[in-house]
């Protein structure tokens, strides 16, 4: 092989690599219901994305007018809004993902109700 060619595939080799370690380091930045944010009926906006391990959430929402609650699966499901759930409430509030399921709700009361939840599975 010429030296060039060698030079070549090497610089190859360090871009590829440097793409992959980016993309696992850093991971994806999604805005929660796009340029809609965090508001009623952003249910289904997770749907057909996939989402990593490393990709970041930001909800971003009026101040006070909503909030972000993490929840389990059953509490999704009836819209129960626990004590104690790690809540988040600047309105512009980054969720760092790790691998598995979790799931968001906001915590106004018949927010949820309304459409404000999503269920993110990471892989
Ligand atoms: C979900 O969380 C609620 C409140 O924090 C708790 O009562 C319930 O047992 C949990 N359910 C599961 C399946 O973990
Ligand atoms: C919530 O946290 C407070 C302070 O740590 C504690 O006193 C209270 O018992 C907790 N409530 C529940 C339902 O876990
Ligand atoms: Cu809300």
């Amino acid at each position: 092989m010429s030296r060039e060619k060698g030079n070549a595939i090497f610089v190859t080799i360090m871009v590829l690599g440097l793409m992959l370690h980016s993309n696992l380091a850093h991971g994806m930045t999604y805005t929660v219901g796009d340029s809609r944010g965090w508001d009623f009926d952003v249910a289904g906006w997770e749907n057909g994305k996939k989402f990593h391990s490393g990709d970041t959430l930001v909800f971003k929402y009026s101040e006070g007018a909503h909030n972000v609650v993490v929840v389990n699966k059953s509490d999704y499901d009836s819209c129960n809004v626990p004590d104690n759930a790690t809540t988040f409430s600047s309105g512009n509030d980054k969720v760092k993902l790790r691998k598995g399921p979790i799931y968001f709700i906001c915590g106004i009361p018949g927010h949820c109700d309304a459409g404000m939840k999503i269920a993110i599975n990471a892989a």
